[in-house]
């Protein structure tokens, strides 16, 4: 399908103006109100508010920043109101909206009006005749699914997609549900986020998950924010940078560009500092790395580190660490001497004045947290470059001490939890055995499909359903055509969502449209109203319970729904499972949970009482290595040359102020400068003057992968802004037909959403 149908031009009335140099503020608190005024709905948006992240409410739908053990009593952010009041709006797309839309003209708009149309109310089948999206009953829903995937020739030609923001109730009896049916075709939004902080973390310390905890924040006396850009995507964090700076933790921000948030912040629920417009100062260092700089940068810190160990052996590292707990020093050693700092200064882009100051203030800080998003992910490198930074905390022992340690910041509510759940394509041996044992079946054994497998399986025919609970595949994924081409080719596509989005437009031969509560919403079963839970991304764990009236009495709770799947698919006795019990009351899914998985588990629904939760615990924070050799593992890597061919930048995409990913609330970036537009590029002054361009002018822009397809999309307006040479950005997901499908992370298998080649010309016409 041609990328100009899929990302449809919005009406241009853009502003640029000068970006803002702190977060917070006024200015967030009247966004976060007009957000609210917008969705019909002020009275009960202003009562849901009073409800997020507090012990009786619910879990935030927005990031997966943790609470506080203590939440003041509003403990939300400008992007939390937006997210709940756009979930909470009074808008919605009922029966009576399908006549008045063919699919084809649905497509044609943009990503903010369709999903600005407000709540699906029904389930809907597309009429192919008709191009229309038709109402049809729960239970014909359900036997249309059951019957497709019964009738193909094996399970693994179905792919089952999770987004993050599904319950752990909902994600583990989802992958129940699948692997019983037979496939590990489980890829879920992670493969395009943190997978590579998985996997680089699982290499070297054994656990995929973060180490530190929000207290740890608490006595950092070193941050670094490394390729994250938190006043937009983890406004929370903001309170605890802007804490830990004003007693005098240090924070020093890794990033090509200049991001507002990182560069002072004003708490919106602190009268006072409101009033006097008095800004807490947040990065007191700021690098801008070459897009894709930064494994260069780090193994420059790295070479600092050593060589200042050298010149005064055992006054820098942790000698009684690394001895303890690490394999590889010597390793890393060789290589790191071996690696000049011509090369490292060119290929990071950083000047040796500025990485030795970093290494500097590294080697000053006794405890030292290091924060990273999808800056660092979203290479071809990404691992390696996580693992550069892994080596970085290990040299001094950043991992186990209080105070310091890895922190990949989660993007979802509970991408980790779902995870954790076993939405995973490789099979986690642990919870295999467990569904064994509880459940008696045999899993399959087989890795099933990631993100890029499923596009790449079903263009070429190998997958023929599509099943997504939540999220918006074809808007988030790469190469958007691409994708958009390859649900077409499927037998039926099926969308568990609660708005309208681009995903309900790219159609297979069937597809169907069920829509589901949201976690604001009362979840009442048979057994009364049901809590759910999720893990943040510091692997607490605690419940969530909506409570107001749902959108629409048709709707269905996920748990509901692939029950309905599965007893439709797996006949009536559910494949010996016994979904409709499970599902009257959640705490039996808990307590299957738990059987499962008893180490982490135990006492699941007795352990959520308690307002904050409970601790999964986390192996390499108790110096429990679960690597190979059983202990931390220094790792050495080549810097990649990442220079382009003359003429091309180094394009990253990301996320404005006022989006949630694929959701667009609107289409300003205030931060940034830019009122009433999506469609503009960032880049340097003198990038745009090399081109003959002036600010504002519009251009096209063309990407460069060796897989010999042309990806282009035009009229993009250009913006001069603080980004080094050669580097420019521009939106997700309008961008994403310029992604390959083929260009993805090392071992991860991560689409390189942050680094595409471009060119960028005049738009003629
Ligand atoms: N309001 C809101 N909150 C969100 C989201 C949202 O869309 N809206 N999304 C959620 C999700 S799923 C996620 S994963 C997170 C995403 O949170 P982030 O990772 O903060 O999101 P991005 O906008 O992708 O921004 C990445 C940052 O990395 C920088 N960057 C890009 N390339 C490089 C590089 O090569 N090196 C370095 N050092 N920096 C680089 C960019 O300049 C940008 O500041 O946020 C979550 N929270
Ligand atoms: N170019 C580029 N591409 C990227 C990225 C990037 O930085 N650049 N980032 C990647 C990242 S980090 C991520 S996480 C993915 C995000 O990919 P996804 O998770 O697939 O996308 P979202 O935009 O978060 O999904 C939005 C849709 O979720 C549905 N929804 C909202 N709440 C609920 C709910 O409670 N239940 C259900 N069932 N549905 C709900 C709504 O219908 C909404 O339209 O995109 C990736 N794609
Ligand atoms: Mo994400």
């Amino acid at each position: 399908m041609p990328a100009d149908e899929l990302t449809p031009d919005h009406p241009e009335t853009g502003k640029v103006t000068e970006s803002e140099t702190k977060a917070g503020g006024w200015p967030a608190l009247g966004a976060g109100l007009k957000h609210i005024r917008a969705q019909r709905n002020t009275a009960a948006t202003l009562k849901t508010l009073l409800k997020v992240n507090q012990p009786e409410g619910f879990d935030c739908p927005g990031c997966a920043w943790p609470e506080p053990d203590d939440p003041s009593r509003f403990e939300f952010c400008e992007n939390g109101i937006k997210a709940v009041a756009w979930e909470a709006t009074g808008k919605r797309v009922g029966p009576e909206f399908f006549p008045r839309h063919t699919v084809t003209e649905l497509r044609a708009q943009t990503d903010h009006w369709l999903e600005s149309q407000g709540r699906l109310t029904h389930p809907m089948r597309y009429n192919r005749a008709t191009d229309k999206y038709e109402p049809v009953s729960w239970a014909q829903a359900f036997e249309l699914v059951g019957d497709t995937l019964r009738g193909l020739d094996s399970p693994d030609r179905a792919v089952f997609y999770t987004s993050g923001r599904t319950s752990n109730e909902a994600a583990f009896l989802y992958q129940l549900f699948v692997r019983r049916f037979g496939t590990n075709n489980l890829p879920d939004c992670s493969n395009m986020c943190h997978e590579s902080s998985g996997v680089a973390l699982g290499e070297t310390i054994g656990i995929g998950k973060g180490t530190v905890r929000l207290h740890d924040f608490e006595q950092a006396d070193l941050i670094l924010v490394i390729g994250q850009n938190p006043g937009t995507n983890h406004p929370r964090m903001l309170t605890e940078l802007g804490k830990a700076a004003k007693r005098g933790c240090r924070i020093i921000a890794v990033n090509p560009l200049k991001e507002a948030g990182l560069l002072g912040f004003l708490h919106p629920q602190k009268p006072v500092a409101m009033l006097t417009n008095h800004a807490t100062s947040i990065a007191s260092m700021y690098l801008q790395p070459l897009v894709g700089g930064d494994l260069a940068l780090f193994k420059g810190v790295c070479k600092r580190v050593l060589e200042a160990e050298d010149a005064g052996p055992g006054g820098v590292l942790d000698a009684a660490f690394i001895e303890a707990h690490t394999v590889g020093l010597e390793a890393l050693r060789a290589d790191v001497s071996a690696t000049g700092w011509d090369e490292i200064v060119e290929q990071s882009g950083v000047g040796r004045e500025d990485i030795v100051a970093l290494a500097d203030a590294y080697m000053k800080a006794e405890r030292v947290i290091a924060c990273w998003a999808m800056g660092l992910t979203q290479h071809k490198h990404a691992v390696p470059t996580i693992q550069m930074v892994v080596n970085l905390l290990l040299l001094r022992g950043n991992i186990g001490r209080p105070g310091a340690g890895a922190c990949p910041v989660r993007g979802h509510s509970n991408v980790q939890g779902d995870r954790t759940m076993g939405i995973f394509e490789k099979p986690p041996p642990a919870l295999m055995d467990g569904l064994r044992r509880v459940f008696g079946f045999e899993p399959p054994t087989e890795e099933g499909y990631d993100a890029v497998g499923a596009i790449h399986a079903m263009a070429s025919g190998e997958a023929q359903v599509f099943i997504g609970m939540g999220g918006n595949f074809v808007s988030a994924a790469p190469d958007t055509g691409y994708v958009a081409d390859a649900l077409g080719r499927c037998k039926l596509t099926v969308q568990v969502s609660t708005k309208l989005n681009r995903s309900h437009t790219t159609v297979g031969t069937d597809a169907l449209i069920l829509p589901c509560l949201g976690r604001t919403e009362t979840d009442l079963r048979s057994s009364g109203p049901q809590r759910v839970t999720v893990e943040d991304s510091m692997s607490q764990v605690h419940a969530s319970m909506g409570r107001n009236t749902p959108a629409s009495p048709e709707l269905m709770s996920e748990p509901a729904i692939i029950a309905g799947v599965a007893v439709a698919t797996l006949g009536d006795d559910g494949g010996g499972i016994d979904w409709r019990w499970l599902t009257d009351d959640y705490g039996r899914i808990r307590d299957k949970i738990a059987d499962c998985l008893p180490d982490l588990f135990e006492g699941y629904n007795e352990k959520i009482q308690s307002p904050g939760g409970f601790y999964l615990g986390n192996s390499a924070a108790d110096y429990d290595w679960k690597t190979a050799s059983r202990k931390a593992q220094f790792t050495p890597a080549p810097i990649p040359d990442l220079s382009l061919p003359s003429g091309q930048l180094r394009l990253m995409t990301l996320r404005s102020h006022d989006q949630y990913n694929t959701t667009v609330y609107g289409m300003n970036d205030r931060y940034r400068g830019i009122t009433g537009t999506r469609k503009v590029v960032f880049m340097h002054a003198e990038d745009i003057a090399d081109r003959g361009m002036q600010p504002d002018d519009l251009a096209d822009m063309e990407s460069h992968f060796d897989d010999g397809q042309a990806r282009a999309i035009s009229g993009y307006r250009v913006v001069a802004c603080d980004i080094p040479r050669g580097c420019a950005a521009g939106y997700f997901p309008e961008m994403n037909p310029l992604v390959s499908a083929n260009s993805f992370a090392d071992r991860s298998r991560t689409p390189t959403s942050k680094f595409i080649p471009v060119t960028v010309t005049r738009h003629d016409g």
